[in-house]
């Protein structure tokens, strides 16, 4: 009886449990993105004030509930000096969300290059990448357009991963839903696939 009612326990409550990184220079957005994604999605979280965020040195975390979904957010610091440490997680990641800050068209190819550089990990192999074009909200921003221009090159290494670029809006939330449920959506499926065939051998 006991086993029959844990089983029904854990098939009705237990989650699936992913980790999603969000990456991206500092001062793109990330963690305003993880403040309004927590804020969207767990019921009883009183989101900190967006406009008190400030740069963040170390990481930030956030886990928020989609369904049967569990998803894990590691919000890692963007500067240069901590851009090295963001391959140490890679092994333990089932999606990336990278950001992209659409009013900065100066360090676009600064923001390609960390870009390219992340994809090019072995460990990221077949991880779906949800692009943020973020800051939509102001005015004569970069559009997705212009920003998936800008990445073309980065295409043959994006290979056959799911990739979608979401126009975004961390501050009010606009396009946040959108990323999230397409990340659950890509997560839940790989983790029913079968295995890679490098991981059999
Ligand atoms: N206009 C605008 N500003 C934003 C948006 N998202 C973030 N910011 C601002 O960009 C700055 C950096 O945000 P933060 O979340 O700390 O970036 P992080 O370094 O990538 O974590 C802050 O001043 C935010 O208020 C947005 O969607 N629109
Ligand atoms: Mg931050």
């Amino acid at each position: 009886m006991y086993t029959l009612l844990s089983g029904l326990y854990k098939y009705m409550f237990q989650k699936d449990e992913y980790c999603v990184l969000i990456l991206g220079l500092d001062n793109a957005g990330k963690t305003t993105f993880l403040e309004q994604t927590k804020t969207k999605f767990s019921k009883n979280y009183k989101g900190m004030s967006l406009s008190k965020i400030t740069t963040t040195v170390g990481l930030n975390i956030g886990t928020i509930d989609v369904g049967k979904a569990r998803l894990m957010f590691w919000d890692l610091g963007g500067q240069e000096e901590l851009q090295s440490l963001w391959d140490k997680y890679y092994a333990e990641s089932h999606g990336v969300i990278y950001v992209i800050d659409s009013t900065d068209e100066e360090r676009l190819t600064e923001s390609k290059n960390a870009f390219e550089k992340m994809i090019s990990s072995e460990a990221l192999e077949g991880v779906p990448l949800l692009v943020l074009a973020n800051k939509q909200d102001v005015e004569n921003c970069l559009s997705v357009s212009d920003i998936k221009t800008a990445f073309s090159d980065c295409a043959p290494k994006i290979g056959k991963r799911d990739c979608l670029v979401q126009p975004c809006t961390a501050l009010t939330g606009q396009g946040v839903n959108e990323g999230i449920e397409w990340m659950v959506k890509c997560v839940v499926r790989n983790i029913h696939r079968p295995p890679r065939q490098k991981d059999i051998t």
